[in-house]
């Protein structure tokens, strides 16, 4: 086959342009002449004399316009592609051929492609299960159609270029890559919230959290790592949060003087990932969700846990918790106060009792009732815990213990520690929860590809 012409660089020649499927979104930077597109139907305006198709792909959207023939006395004469067109349900995935023309009146982005061809790949049921106004639960329960609307594709490419922007950090930083398994002998956070799995002769447990891995990494002498990956907890909870499976984002690192490390690792990464969805996604952003973007500075404040729930306290809330964690409310109520204060969309919360923190946390020296620990709140909900972790056996084995484990049941896991292990701390991230604040959604369930709840496990 001979070479297509070289036309200089992201030319192409005529030939490529009418064989090869041109994406949607690079339409208006060619010229005027044939092209073919393939994509699903989105809406079809069947008129008296000229047929438009709106066609859509991953890219974008386009208007395909059909004059209808007429005979000699005026009249609508049925051919083809007018038939076809005609008879096009929503969704009907097809391949077409036209002229590509640009025209400053037409709305949809100053082109329009006048039809040749139009072949029907795969039709769609003429009747559409889901509508713009029914349910989320609706919605979930068609999600290979809900994932059509293009507000939807746009959440998926911004947790793609995310995700490349942390991973890209990491690269550039010596960071090793892990994949933890997530069949489990025992419990990797708390007993509670724990599947449990048949595992031929014995049981399984799945792993809520890559945590007792990607510390035996230090040990192992890996310095520095970070896994993207599935986590599960039997959480029976309904809230907008929540889910039973989603994936976390976890990081940890050797040799560090305490949490303010992790912290500063973390505020880089959050810095490298929302600089690539503002570069590459901030306009789209604003105009389908209506949502700036914002790279937050650094470095981002950090308020003492007892200190903040003061302030919250101070702002007329008194968190209802017979125990010395916050609340949803007040995370919302400290968020607030952090964005009028400082202009800021992050907060650390930092140095959680050892009460309500997990035995691996390590504790503060000469205050053994607060821990080396943080939450990462943005736009007033937790994303992340983070925290120096207890590298010291004995002290490791007692903090176990005083939280009522068997030290038996994570023999494994202690002996991580019993072969010397530098200091180290790391953190775990939801990002559907990143996803969600930073698209102001309601739920995770709409920043999920597929959800899992209690009561979902399908589709
Ligand atoms: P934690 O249990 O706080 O800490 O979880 C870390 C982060 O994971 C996300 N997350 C969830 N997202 C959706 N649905 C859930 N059910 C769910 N549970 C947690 C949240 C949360 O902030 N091993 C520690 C982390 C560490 O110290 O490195 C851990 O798992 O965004």
């Amino acid at each position: 086959m001979p070479a297509a012409p070289d036309l200089g660089a992201g030319r192409t020649s005529t030939l490529e342009r009418v064989t090869s499927r041109v994406l949607i979104k690079n339409l208006s930077a060619l010229d005027d002449g044939p092209v073919t597109v393939s994509g699903w139907v989105d809406t079809v305006r069947d008129q008296k004399k000229v047929q438009f198709v709106v066609l859509r792909d991953e890219s974008g959207a386009v208007q395909l316009v059909n004059p209808r023939t007429t005979d000699a006395e005026g009249l609508v004469v049925a051919d083809e592609p007018a038939t076809s067109i005609s008879g096009l349900a929503q969704g009907t995935f097809v391949t077409v051929t036209g002229q590509l023309k640009h025209d400053e009146r037409v709305k949809l982005g100053g082109i329009e492609i006048k039809l040749a061809t139009l072949t029907v790949v795969s039709a769609a049921i003429p009747e559409t299960p889901i509508a713009a106004d029914s349910s989320l639960d609706k919605r979930m329960d068609w999600r290979f159609l809900d994932l059509r609307n293009p507000k939807q594709n746009l959440i998926f490419r911004i947790q793609t270029t995310f995700e490349h922007a942390l991973r890209t950090y990491w690269i550039e930083h010596d960071f090793i890559e892990l994949h933890t398994p997530k069949l489990m002998a025992s419990a990797s956070e708390s007993r509670a919230e724990l599947f449990e799995v048949g595992y031929f002769e014995t049981k399984a447990y799945l792993a809520q959290s890559p945590q007792f891995f990607k510390q035996m990494a230090q040990s192992a002498g890996f310095g520095k790592i970070f896994e993207v990956g599935p986590a599960f907890r039997a959480d029976p909870s309904f809230t907008s949060r929540h889910a039973t499976e989603f994936t976390s984002v976890d990081s940890e690192i050797s040799w560090i003087d305490s949490h303010e490390d992790v912290m500063q690792l973390h505020e880089d990464l959050m810095v490298a990932g929302f600089t690539a969805v503002k570069a590459k996604h901030g306009d789209e952003v604003k105009a389908l969700f209506d949502v700036e973007v914002t790279v937050p500075a650094q470095p981002f404040p950090r308020i003492p846990l007892a200190e903040a729930k003061e302030i919250v306290k101070s702002r007329g809330y008194e968190v209802p918790r017979d125990d010395d964690d916050m609340d949803p409310e007040g995370e919302r109520q400290i968020a607030a106060y952090v964005l009028e204060k400082f202009g800021h969309e992050f907060v650390f919360l930092t140095d959680y009792a050892s009460s309500i923190r997990p035995f691996y946390h390590m504790r503060h020296e000469g205050d053994e009732s607060i821990t080396k620990s943080y939450d990462l709140i943005f736009n007033g909900t937790e994303i992340s815990t983070g925290a120096q972790r207890e590298h010291r056996i004995e002290v490791l084995e007692a903090q176990a213990v005083e939280k009522g484990l068997d030290p038996a049941e994570i023999e494994g896991y202690l002996d991580f520690f019993r072969y010397g292990v530098p200091s180290h701390g790391g953190f775990g991230m939801g990002l559907a929860r990143v996803l969600m604040l930073m698209l102001h959604q309601a739920s995770i369930r709409e920043v999920t590809y597929l959800f899992r709840g209690p009561t979902r496990l399908e589709p």
